[in-house]
């Protein structure tokens, strides 16, 4: 067979979950309660009052999808660890059952010739923390280093690469401003000092993790980067962009790049914050080296100020300021309504290298949700190998342009719990029934075993 993309030597090709969208479980061992347990239960957070209750029941279900990902040939699984069942009250005592669990499934990888690639935190904070204030407060920064330490002495002998925290975006400003998220706040400024106190929290642990990791280890950070394009020529929608850039994109990349937070960030946040939550010597901690980036992309966005004809048409408000605002959706979507740019992922992995040229990236996720049914076995989602091909195309783009990407971690191995989508949003190369828990691979699953069989398309 004739590759017309063939992907670099040593590509790692894997595939992403996280710990409460699959691991159900949630009272098992002694497991503490997260802040998305509590979310769930809030009436009309959650689509149809789903919880990560049960999910795919992963837990109980360990060895059977490892089985089933090392037919597939994954190289590489990214998963989380869920803080609350290793430290269940968030600090303090340890849930020996609960490393337990982590430590049976690297073990698991491992046998199976499968690399380990550690979440250290997707978004499940212990509900005691969030109790005492959460990422508002700045004792949680502590609790995190001493939990990220703790994994790292567990696990750290037989996993090769942490990823310290998976999209602090979405923590700050949907958790904070738009509320759309755990804890579920409303509060454009509370969202800039949480991101503050997770960009502290990231560097700290990466200083942390040095000490207890071997040198070979591999640290990143994981940020969904947001492509944003303006919606017009009008200098207005320019200015809206930037604006969005800075405040979405670059107050996370800034600081792990090792630039503190860029003046140009203050200036177009006055009238949010006043940053006073910036203490003496938080921009030197700020700085520490990483050897990597993971990038999450799933679809780009057209910005516009919300007063110029452009962004007077059908939009959404921009997470955390009233000064930008996206354009609706239109054009080709996936199941979820997002719009399908492939060529904006070779854009923005462009636009990192130039950023951070001698910063190894690597995708950490990208797929797409469709809801195709299960006929006599068999699961045609011919859309999604479509999405995945495409994206695959623009990410060779980027590394035949120079970009250094050293691998592809699909989202999802597993149909699973989409946050306040509740189970309404399908992302798996794995079809999940939410009743049985059967799990049956779609086309798209035996698609992608090709593609890492054959190192290309
Ligand atoms: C994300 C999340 C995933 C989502 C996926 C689809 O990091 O955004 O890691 O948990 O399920 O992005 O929305």
């Amino acid at each position: 067979m004739s590759l017309t993309h063939r992907f670099p030597d040593g590509f790692q090709w894997g595939t992403a979950t996280s710990a409460y969208q699959i691991e159900g479980a949630v009272d098992a061992d002694g497991r503490g309660a997260s802040i998305w347990d509590t979310f769930c239960r809030a009436p009309g957070r959650v689509l149809g009052g789903d919880t990560g209750d049960v999910a795919c029941d992963h837990y109980h279900r360990l060895e059977g999808d490892l089985d089933l990902m090392s037919r597939l040939g994954i190289q590489t699984y990214r998963f989380s660890v869920a803080w609350p069942r290793v430290i269940p009250k968030g600090r303090g005592p340890v849930s020996e059952a609960g490393l337990d669990f982590y430590r049976r499934l690297v073990d698991g990888l491992l046998e199976r010739g499968i690399a380990p690639l550690v979440t250290l935190f997707h978004w499940d904070l212990p509900q005691a923390l969030d109790d005492e204030g959460g990422w508002l407060s700045r004792d949680t920064v502590d609790a995190y280093v001493d939990y990220a330490a703790l994994v790292a002495e567990a696990l750290g002998d037989r996993v090769p690469s942490f990823t310290t925290f998976n999209e602090p975006w979405c923590s700050a400003f949907l958790g904070y401003a738009s509320g759309d998220h755990a804890p579920g706040h409303t509060d454009a400024g509370e969202a800039f000092r949480v991101a503050h106190h997770l960009n502290l929290a990231h560097a700290r642990a990466v200083s942390a993790l040095r000490c207890v990791l071997p040198s070979s280890a591999a640290i990143s950070l994981t940020l969904n980067v947001h492509q944003v394009y303006p919606a017009s020529d009008d200098p207005a929608d320019r200015r809206a962009t930037e604006h969005v850039d800075l405040i979405s994109n670059r107050i996370f990349l800034d600081p792990a790049l090792g630039h503190g937070y860029p003046d140009a960030l203050v200036d177009t946040t006055r009238t949010i914050t006043d940053w006073s939550f910036v203490e003496a010597g938080d921009i030197g901690a700020l700085h520490a080296p990483i050897d990597g980036l993971g990038i999450n992309y799933y679809t780009s966005a057209l910005i516009a100020d919300p007063a110029s004809p452009a962004g007077r048409q059908a939009h959404l408000a921009w997470p955390g300021t009233t000064k930008a605002v996206s354009l609706a959706p239109d054009g080709e979507l996936t199941g979820i309504g997002w719009r399908i740019t492939p060529g904006a992922l070779t854009d923005l992995l462009r636009r990192i290298a130039a950023d951070a040229p001698t910063m190894p990236l690597t995708i950490h996720e990208n797929g797409a949700a469709y809801d195709v049914a299960v006929i006599d076995g068999l699961v045609d989602d011919t859309v999604r190998i479509r999405y995945l091909d495409a994206h695959l195309r623009a990410l060779h783009d980027a590394i035949t342009a120079g970009v250094d990407v050293r691998g592809y971690m699909l989202w999802s191995f597993l149909d699973n719990f989409e946050w306040a989508w509740g189970y309404s949003q399908r992302f798996g190369i794995v079809h999940v029934d939410f009743d049985t828990l059967a799990r049956t691979p779609k086309a798209s699953a035996d698609w992608y075993a090709g593609v890492i069989a054959a190192n290309g398309l």
